[in-house]
């Protein structure tokens, strides 16, 4: 979700229903994450799916993103096929010794390289389907150029606020969330107060299958604060809530200590209602760089220093050439 204009998120995200996790299999309960019971198998959606385009690919990632459309008797529907091969885990390395077919590829001197065909439950790949997929999310996943944006106080007020306020108005699947109407049963963590409370989950983003690549999204209960600008040193309650909160519910769960996670905000963040993220340190998670991702720690010091920090602070941040910002900022003649 990373990058898209902000207007494109309002829409987009009236239709929860149009993100389907297909497949999540993978099915050894000795993992260490908990896993409610298998899903069962579910109909082969994509076998009604022409792919058009691929969208952008990864051999690092080991992903790629297609563009397809929905057979006509399935209403001729366009739809975003995401599918990214998932980590190998130590908890089903037995199963993968003992019950995989290796075909020989090579014999060198040094070692034997081998093609290993896995037992089909432990050889899923992750895919989700978006699905009525609109221009905006097609545009979404396409590979853009990103150009690093300077963004003085003055510019935000003049070009950064009003395309927030003209396009973003409410993001209806985080008050659905919050107003517990999507998703409660993966609530992780939640704290109700109205003023230092949020809402801890995974993120879309993770399969929750190992911790191995572990993102979760702390939602704050807070509606007013769109992001990292807003903040002030009166929401250093709340940001140490969330600090504190989070990290234990995490240690808890996932037996994840502190010191093994990237918790953050990203500028600009991808919706306009205040959320943290929590990643594992050694996952390298798009948007985590140091462009984008501002670490809470370090935002709760900088409030501590400067009340307006981040109100008078100049901002730089990854643009997408596609976002609709970017040609705010031409026009004003700032890129
Ligand atoms: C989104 C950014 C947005 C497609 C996709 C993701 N975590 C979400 C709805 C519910 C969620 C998220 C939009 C949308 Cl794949 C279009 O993200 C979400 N629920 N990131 C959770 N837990």
């Amino acid at each position: 979700m990373d990058d898209t204009a902000a207007k494109r998120e309002g829409h987009s995200l009236q239709h929860d229903e149009s993100v389907q996790e297909v497949k999540r299999v993978k099915s050894d309960d000795r993992g260490a994450v908990e896993k409610s019971s298998e899903a069962p198998e579910a109909e082969n959606i994509l076998s009604a799916v022409t792919a058009t385009k691929v969208l952008k690919d990864s051999a690092r990632e080991k992903s790629i993103f297609i563009h397809g459309k929905l057979s006509a008797q399935l209403g001729d529907q366009e739809a975003v096929v995401i599918m990214e091969s998932t980590p190998i885990t130590e908890d089903t390395l037995g199963e993968l010794f003992a019950k995989s077919k290796l075909r020989l590829e090579s014999e060198g001197k040094v070692g034997t390289i081998y093609r290993l065909q896995a037992p089909p439950h432990l050889n899923a790949i992750k895919t989700t389907v978006v699905c009525p997929a609109t221009d905006n999310h097609v545009k979404k996943y396409q590979r853009q150029e990103t150009f690093l944006v300077e963004e003085t106080d003055a510019d935000y007020r003049s070009i950064t606020l009003p395309y927030i306020e003209k396009h973003c108005l409410s993001v209806q699947w985080v008050c659905n969330i919050l107003e517990k109407k999507a998703e409660v049963e993966r609530i992780v963590y939640e704290d109700p107060d109205p003023d230092v409370g949020f809402i801890l989950l995974p993120d879309f983003k993770w399969d929750q299958r190992q911790v191995d690549d572990l993102y979760l999204i702390a939602i704050v209960n807070q509606r007013n604060i769109r992001s990292l600008r807003d903040l002030r040193s009166t929401h250093l309650p709340l940001l140490k809530n969330i600090y504190k909160k989070g990290q234990e519910a995490i240690l808890q769960r996932y037996q994840l200590p502190t010191c093994q996670l990237r918790i953050y905000l990203h500028y600009q963040p991808s919706y306009y209602h205040l959320h943290i993220h929590f990643t594992k340190l050694s996952y390298e998670v798009p948007g985590c760089s140091g462009e984008r991702a501002h670490l809470l720690a370090d935002v709760i010091q900088n409030l501590h220093l400067n009340s307006d920090y981040y109100k008078s602070q100049t901002m730089y941040f990854p643009l997408r050439a596609d976002h609709g910002l970017m040609n705010k900022f031409k026009k004003a003649g700032r890129l």
